[in-house]
């Protein structure tokens, strides 16, 4: 099927934890609800994991392979973000949130 070989880039809400993306492109959002811990992995290709509309929660945020984008602003300082492999951009409310593997770290 000629489809099938085409790299799709897919916005996803997350469904459960862990989270987990393909080794294409992903835009991965946490699940809805304050107060709700995720787990998110992009694995390869070129990401980005968002959980930043929903607070009160512990969010490990997990690049992987490619160049990410790595968000846990939503206004707590109670998440992790992790870029992995590749030049990532990590998203944070506070120097507490930086996990391994952030090459660019944006702190608002
Ligand atoms: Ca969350
Ligand atoms: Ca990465
Ligand atoms: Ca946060």
């Amino acid at each position: 099927m000629l489809l099938a070989s085409v790299a799709l880039a897919v916005t996803r809400h997350c469904d459960g934890r862990p989270c987990i993306g393909t080794r294409h492109a992903d835009t991965l959002i946490e699940r809805r609800g304050n107060g709700v811990s995720d787990a998110i992995f992009g694995r390869g290709g070129r990401d980005a994991l968002r959980a930043g509309r929903y607070t009160r929660d512990t969010d490990r945020l997990h690049g992987n392979r490619g160049r990410d984008r790595v968000s846990v602003l939503d206004g707590d300082m109670r998440d992790k973000a992790s870029g992995g492999p590749g030049r990532d951009v990590c998203v944070i409310d506070d120097s507490r949130e930086i996990g391994r593997g952030c090459e660019v770290i944006v702190v608002s």
